[in-house]
């Protein structure tokens, strides 16, 4: 008898099981940019979301989901959804009609702008929704409202690595190749990513690798579930990425481990790079970054000795005050050794959200246009004007990006709409958030659950969730998917794109906004992306279906999109040739000190989602993770004689907060680890610092300073 032989249930190809009396719907997951394939189950008699299966047949997934993806579809039939749209009525938030509601918001925009000019008022918008959602949200704000304040939550989460792509490479897709060419890289460097917990169905892809010989490089500060399988883990101190990879490139060039043929041909700006790197000895970067001499120059080695690699990043390296200048730093360990353009070899940013890819695309983010074109660019405006048919001087120009709008409400801004984000939760210094919208004339909120934000709105409209929702998303590789949902819309709730369109009509811009689906949408989509960088013009919704998805560019309907990018080696320039950028490690923006000695990092874990507001409700998720905790080393906690279990005082200059520590060697010893999916006194972001990066934008999340007192407090109930 043989052995029994492991099957590649990734390969399998049969029908799903349908059960009697149910129907199966063939959506993608909510949560990570993974967009892993599931199959929703809907009881035909009364159309109720019961169930959900992993898909077989995309690809991406392979039959399998992670904790989060398992549990998404209950938010469809939770008891406290937001059914009907809620006034405040004498300081309360009482139910109303539809009529109501928008008769109140268009009469308060028409107030604030009459009052105080278009662009008082703003919109905060966000990328868990589709392409459609997301470009109408850009189209709306510029010529529904005539506003140019509209920013997302996607400035917190991705625009280090936007602006670091850009500079690089000349064009921002999440990864220049697709997830299955992972597996036949023989080296990948993962930076700042808890690929395990974060995206864990990146992790089938890392192990494929391995099982080809592949090396494995972490660079976290902490020893994250994906760190402890690494042939080399780089320990490094947070807020010293820069420093690792100077480390990095000076071993490689030193030993030449370098294509000098690639440099030559692709590249400018080596030589700078060669010069500036000359000082980052292993010994002078082993000071700054606390991580060994033995092991930077064996990661060095590896990574330069390797034929095909990529390096992919996420969050840890891109929320800081120096984020992009990481970024581009990760890149340039591709460039010096030519690993680009092949199977195996590229550059990668684990995308965050949902549609945290799309919703960078096509016009959320102030200083764009869709397809990636540069609002202030002429050309940009005329085209863009011309799909729109308005005047090119009608569109506005940039204005602020996210948390500087926060930081103006109440003063330039008078009047929010709030779609699809939970700042009062996700923002540095929330406290202080909490005090600018209240500092609002006006606040509008759309949510599908009363969260910590839409508290304090004066009017909430119920958004429907997203098992209802049609459309498209562009997951971590740059792949255009198209989701599906259960037709219907429980009690008063409406969809996040009909309530914009109403809205337009109200505000007499209706003529604009004749969408009667979210196709018609994606079709007006298609136009304003054609000839931009991110050009979807090629991709239809029949398309979609047909191929599990079409990777952008895709410029032409006879297309069938790029998966990987960069195969001819001509970059995103004019010269075609890839920028080599140099940079000196500068370290966060604030230091410790003798008050705040120890460094706080703040992040995820596998069981919530962001703010909290979708997984906190969800009862297995909530009993998996019911309250934050803060991550000690157990020599720290002997300092300050904290135990397991035990609550401890976490404070930096701008707040504190109480936890339960939990003694772990999982952290450096130098720094503490704290989730951050809870609000109000549970929110880690009383304490970040909002110092932000110049170019991107991005808060750093990633490090402050703080200190640590043992109290005898007990730790409040989370509020699920
Ligand atoms: N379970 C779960 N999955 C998610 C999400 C979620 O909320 N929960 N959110 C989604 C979204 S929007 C995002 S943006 C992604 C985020 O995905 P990740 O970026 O992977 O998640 P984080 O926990 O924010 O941070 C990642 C790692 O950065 C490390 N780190 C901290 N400081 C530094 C540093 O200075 N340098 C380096 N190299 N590493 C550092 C932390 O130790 C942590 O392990 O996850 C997506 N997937
Ligand atoms: N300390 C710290 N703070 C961070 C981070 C960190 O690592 N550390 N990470 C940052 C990152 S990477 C991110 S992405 C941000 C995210 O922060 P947020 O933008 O606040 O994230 P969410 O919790 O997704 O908020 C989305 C809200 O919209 C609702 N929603 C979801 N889908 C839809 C929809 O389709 N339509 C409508 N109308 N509503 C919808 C949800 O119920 C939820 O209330 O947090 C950032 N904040
Ligand atoms: S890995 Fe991401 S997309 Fe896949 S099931 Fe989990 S949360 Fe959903
Ligand atoms: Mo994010």
């Amino acid at each position: 008898m043989g052995h029994i032989q492991n099957k590649d249930y990734s390969q399998r190809d049969f029908d799903p099981i349908v059960r009697d009396g149910e129907e199966l719907i063939s959506t993608h997951c909510c949560f990570c940019g993974m967009q892993c394939g599931m199959n929703i189950r809907v009881k035909i008699a009364d159309q109720t979301v019961v169930g959900v299966e992993p898909r077989y047949d995309f690809p991406m997934n392979g039959g399998r989901l992670c904790p989060k993806g398992v549990a998404a579809y209950r938010q469809a039939e939770l008891g406290d959804r937001l059914k009907t749209p809620l006034i405040r009525k004498n300081g309360k938030l009482e139910p109303a009609t539809w009529d109501e509601a928008m008769d109140l918001i268009v009469s308060k925009i028409q107030d604030i702008q009459g009052k105080y000019g278009k662009d008082a008022f703003g919109i905060y918008s966000g990328s868990s929704m589709t392409n459609e959602k997301c470009y109408l949200m850009g189209k709306f704000a510029r010529i529904g409202l005539g506003t140019k304040n509209i920013d997302y939550n996607g400035r917190y989460c991705m625009s280090s690595a936007s602006v670091g792509f850009n500079q690089s490479i000349g064009i921002d897709r999440g990864s220049t190749n697709p997830w299955s060419d992972i597996k036949f890289a023989d080296v990948l460097l993962i930076a700042g990513s808890n690929t395990a917990e974060c995206h864990p169905l990146s992790m089938p892809y890392i192990w494929g690798a391995r099982d080809r010989g592949a090396k494995l490089i972490v660079v976290d500060p902490r020893q994250t579930k994906t760190a402890l399988v690494a042939d080399v883990h780089l320990d490094i101190r947070p807020g010293t990425d820069v420093a690792i990879a100077n480390g990095l490139l000076h071993v490689m060039i030193e030993e030449n481990l370098v294509d000098q043929e690639f440099i030559d041909n692709h590249t400018t700006g080596y030589e700078e790079l060669k010069e500036l790197v000359k000082k980052y000895t292993p010994s002078h970067v082993s000071e700054i970054t606390g991580v060994s001499v033995d092991k930077i120059v064996t990661a060095a080695r590896i990574f330069g000795q390797a034929k095909n690699g990529m390096t992919m990043f996420a969050r840890g390296v891109e929320q800081h005050a120096t984020g992009t200048d990481s970024v581009s730093n990760y890149v340039n360990l591709c460039l010096v050794t030519g690993k680009m353009g092949r199977k195996g070899s590229g550059v990668a940013t684990f995308t965050g959200q949902g549609n945290g890819q799309g919703g960078r695309e096509h016009g959320q983010k102030t200083d764009q246009l869709p397809g990636f074109r540069k609002i202030t660019d002429p050309k940009a405006r005329e085209y863009i004007a011309g799909v729109w048919g308005v005047e090119e001087s009608e569109i506005p120009g940039p204005g602020l990006s996210a948390f500087e709008m926060l930081q103006a409400l109440g003063k330039e801004i008078k009047g929010l709409l709030l779609v699809c984000s939970n700042p009062i939760v996700s923002s540095p210094t929330v406290k202080d958030v909490g005090g600018y919208l209240k500092d609002l004339d006006f606040f509008v909120c759309m949510d599908m659950f009363l969260s910590e934000s839409a508290e304090l709105a004066d009017v909430v409209l119920p958004s429907t969730v997203w098992v209802e929702d049609n459309g498209t998303m562009t997951n971590v590789e740059g792949r255009v998917l198209r989701v599906k949902g259960v037709d219907r819309t429980p009690g008063e709730t409406k969809r996040d794109w009909k309530i914009i369109c109403e809205l337009a009509e109200r505000l007499g811009r209706g003529k604009y906004f004749q969408f009667n689906s979210p196709e018609d949408i994606f079709n007006e989509l298609r136009v304003a992306s054609k000839g931009g960088i991110a050009d979807y013009y090629g991709i239809t919704y029949e398309k979609l279906e047909k191929m599990q998805g079409v990777f952008w560019p895709c410029p032409t309907e006879e297309s069938e999109g790029m998966p990987r990018l960069f195969e001819d080696l001509r970059f995103n320039f004019p010269d075609g040739k890839a920028r080599i950028l140099a940079f000196e490690h500068k370290g966060p923006n604030e230091k410790t000190s003798k008050e705040y000695p120890v460094i706080l990092s703040t992040g995820r874990v596998v069981f919530h989602y962001l703010s909290g507001n979708q997984t906190r409700r969800i009862e297995t998720l909530r009993n998996f993770c019911p309250d934050p905790y803060v991550e000690i080393h157990p020599s720290l906690a002997k300092k300050y004689n904290i135990s397991n279990g035990e609550t401890v005082k976490v404070s930096s200059p701008r707040g504190s907060i109480e936890l339960v520590a939990k003694i772990t060697k999982i952290t450096r010893e130098d720094m503490v680890f704290v989730p951050y999916h809870w609000g109000k006194e549970l929110a880690i972001n009383h304490l970040t610092n909002p110092a932000l990066e110049p170019k991107s934008k991005i808060p750093e999340f990633k490090v402050c300073a703080v200190k640590l007192e043992k109290t005898s407090a007990v730790v409040g109930e989370n509020h699920g």
